[in-house]
C-alpha cells in the first residue's frame, strides 16, 4: 500500500529500533499506523482477506494471526473474525482452509469453490450447507487466538458470550485433527496436502510429493501468476500435484477413511500450534466450566509424542516424518523453519530447548546475523532467496520463533528479533515475505499476517503469551546477539552459496 510508512532499516542493529511500547517514539506510531491501514483496508465486512489481489477471499491460520492483532484496537472484530471462520466449519470437526466469499469472480483464485465443490462433494462430511469452503485445513493457531482476544478484552469477550460460543467448536476442530487425522497412529495430527502446512512449497514436501502423478498443467489455470512473479511462485509441475491431490480427497467425499492419503505427513510447525492451542483451550475450558484438565493432559501427550516422533538430536531440530514410507514413516532429512517453530512449546525438555536455540543462530539459519530466521536451512540444496517457502523469511513464522524466545527466557535475542521484523515489515510495505539477505519484498504487500502481527508485537504485553510455564530449559545457554553490520547478510549469502555447491 502506498500511503504506508517505509522505515528504512533492512538490518538493523538489535536495539536500534526501540519496543514503542517502552518508549512510544514516532517511528512506532508511523508503523502501527500503517500496520492498522493494513487491516482496515483488507476488512471485508466480516473477516479480512490475507491480501486484497493474491488472496479474495478468507484463509484459516490467516485469521487466527489477524485477530491476534486486531484485538489490540478492534476487539470485537477480533472476535468476529474468528466466529466468521468457525460459522463455516464442518459437522466432522474440520475447520477449512478456505472460506469463499460469493461476491469474489470465480476465476479470481485458483482452486476456487468450483473445484472444491463442498456443497456437493462433501455431504458426508458435514460442509456447511450455505457457505462455500474448501475441503482441507491448515494449522489450529484458532484456540490460542480466541484466547488472546478473550485476554485483550474480557469485559466485551464476557457480555458478548465469545468464549462458551466459540469452545465447542475449537474442541470439535481438535477432535477432528487427532483422530481422523491421526494417521501415523501416534497421536499426532498429519497433514494430507502441502497447502494444509501453510509452507506449501517447502523442500520438505519434494520427496513425498515425487510419489503424486502430476495432472497435465493444461487442465487447469493459474490465477496466482497475474498477481505474483512466476520465480517467486511453486512450478507448474508443483501444482499439477496439489490439484492431483486435491481432487482425489474430494472425489472421495472428503472422507478421510475413503481417501487414499497417498501424501500424509506429520508437521512439526502444525503439532506445535495445535500443542499450544490444546492450552489455550484448558485456559478457555476453565472459563466456560468444561474439563479444563483433559486439554491440559492431552497437551502433555502430543508434547511427548510431538519429541518422541519429530525431535531429531543429530539436526538439533524437529523434521517432519513421512507417515506413508514405510513402518512407521520416516524422517524427512530437509530442514525448514516448521522445525523451530516448536520454540513456542512450554513443556519441552530442555536439552531440546537449548538445541533449537543453538540451531536457530547457527549457520543454516543465522539468527542474530539476518534480520528474520528464513523458512528454510540456508544451507539446503533447495535454498532460493525469494521463492516461496524456499528460503524467504515470513513474518508470522519469525512472530511464532520470537514468542518461543522470550517464554524460554532468551530475551534479548527476542527483542533483536522484534526490532528485525519491525524494520522488515515497514520497508517492505508489510510485504507477504521477504528475501532474507537484502529484506527485498516479496509476493504480496500489504498483506494481512505481516499487519497483525506487527501491530501485536508492538502492542502485546509480553505476558500474555506463552500459556504454560517452560519446563524448564536447565541448560540453556543462548548466543549473545551480534551487533548486525550491514556486510553480514552478504557475508552470509557468500558462505551459504558456497556451502551449497
Ligand atoms: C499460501 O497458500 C495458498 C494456498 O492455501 C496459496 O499459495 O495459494 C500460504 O502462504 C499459506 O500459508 C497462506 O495461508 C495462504 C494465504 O495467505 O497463502
Amino acid at each position: 500500500m502506498d500511503s504506508v510508512p517505509l522505515i528504512p532499516l533492512p538490518h538493523p542493529a538489535p536495539g536500534a529500533l526501540p519496543s514503542p511500547r517502552l518508549s512510544p517514539d514516532g517511528a512506532g506510531r508511523a508503523l502501527r499506523h500503517g500496520a492498522q491501514q493494513v487491516l482496515l483496508g483488507n476488512w471485508t465486512g466480516a473477516s479480512t482477506v490475507p491480501s486484497r489481489t493474491l488472496y479474495p477471499h478468507q484463509w484459516s491460520w490467516d485469521s487466527a494471526f489477524v485477530a491476534i492483532g486486531l484485538r489490540h484496537f478492534s476487539p470485537g472484530r477480533a472476535r468476529g473474525e474468528l466466529e466468521t471462520l468457525l460459522a463455516a466449519q464442518w459437522l466432522d470437526g474440520r475447520v477449512p482452509h478456505i472460506v469463499f466469499n460469493p461476491s469474489v469472480p470465480l476465476g479470481s483464485y485458483f482452486p476456487g469453490p468450483d473445484f472444491w465443490r463442498s456443497g456437493g462433494a462433501a455431504t458426508g462430511a458435514g460442509s456447511p450447507a450455505r457457505t462455500e469452503t474448501s475441503g482441507i485445513v491448515q494449522p489450529p493457531v484458532h484456540a490460542l487466538a480466541a484466547w488472546l482476544v478473550h485476554e485483550a478484552d474480557p469485559a466485551g469477550s464476557a457480555r458478548s458470550g465469545f468464549l462458551a460460543r466459540v469452545y465447542p467448536r475449537l474442541a470439535a476442530w481438535h477432535r477432528y485433527l487427532t483422530t481422523a487425522r491421526d494417521l501415523g497412529g501416534a497421536g499426532l495430527a498429519s497433514v494430507v496436502h502441502p497447502w494444509e502446512s501453510g509452507m506449501d512449497n517447502s523442500p520438505c514436501w519434494d520427496g513425498p510429493l515425487d510419489r503424486i502423478e502430476p495432472v497435465d498443467p493444461r487442465a487447469f489455470r493459474r490465477a496466482d501468476l497475474a498477481h505474483g512473479a512466476a520465480d517467486h511462485r511453486p512450478t507448474d509441475l508443483d501444482y499439477g500435484r496439489y490439484v492431483r491431490l486435491a481432487a482425489d480427497y474430494r472425489d472421495h467425499g472428503y472422507s478421510d477413511t475413503d481417501a487414499p492419503h497417498r501424501f500424509a505427513v506429520e508437521d512439526p510447525c502444525l503439532n506445535a500450534l495445535l500443542i499450544v492451542s490444546e492450552l489455550a483451550l484448558a485456559r478457555i475450558a476453565r472459563e466456560t466450566g468444561a474439563d479444563a484438565d483433559a486439554h491440559e493432559r492431552h497437551a502433555a501427550r502430543l508434547t511427548a509424542a510431538l519429541v518422541e516422533r519429530l525431535w531429531d538430536a543429530e539436526s538439533g531440530m524437529f523434521l517432519c516424518r513421512d507417515v506413508r514410507d514405510g513402518e512407521g514413516g520416516t524422517l524427512i532429512r530437509e530442514r525448514s523453519v516448521a522445525g523451530l517453530v516448536p520454540l513456542i512449546v512450554p513443556g519441552l525438555p530442555g536439552h531440546v530447548v537449548a538445541a533449537m536455540v543453538a540451531t536457530a543462530h547457527g549457520e543454516r539459519f543465522a539468527l542474530g546475523r539476518l534480520a528474520m530466521v528464513p523458512s528454510y536451512d540456508l544451507h539446503g540444496e533447495s535454498f532460493h532467496p525469494s521463492r516461496y517457502w524456499r528460503g524467504p523469511a515470513w513474518f508470522n513464522t519469525n512472530w511464532l520463533i520470537e514468542r518461543g524466545l522470550r517464554l524460554h527466557g532468551a530475551t534479548e535475542q527476542a527483542d533483536a528479533l522484534r526490532s528485525g521484523l519491525f524494520a522488515a515489515a515497514g520497508a517492505s510495505g508489510f510485504a507477504e515475505y521477504v528475501d532474507p539477505f537484502t529484506g527485498r519484498a516479496c509476493g504480496a504487500r500489504s498483506f494481512s499476517w505481516t499487519a497483525a502481527l506487527t501491530v501485536d508485537l508492538l502492542d502485546g504485553p509480553d505476558d500474555h503469551f506463552p500459556l504454560g510455564t517452560p519446563g524448564g530449559a536447565p541448560g540453556l545457554s543462548v548466543p549473545a546477539p551480534r551487533t548486525a553490520s550491514a556486510a553480514a547478510p552478504a557475508v552470509i549469502a557468500a558462505e551459504a552459496s558456497a556451502a551449497r555447491r
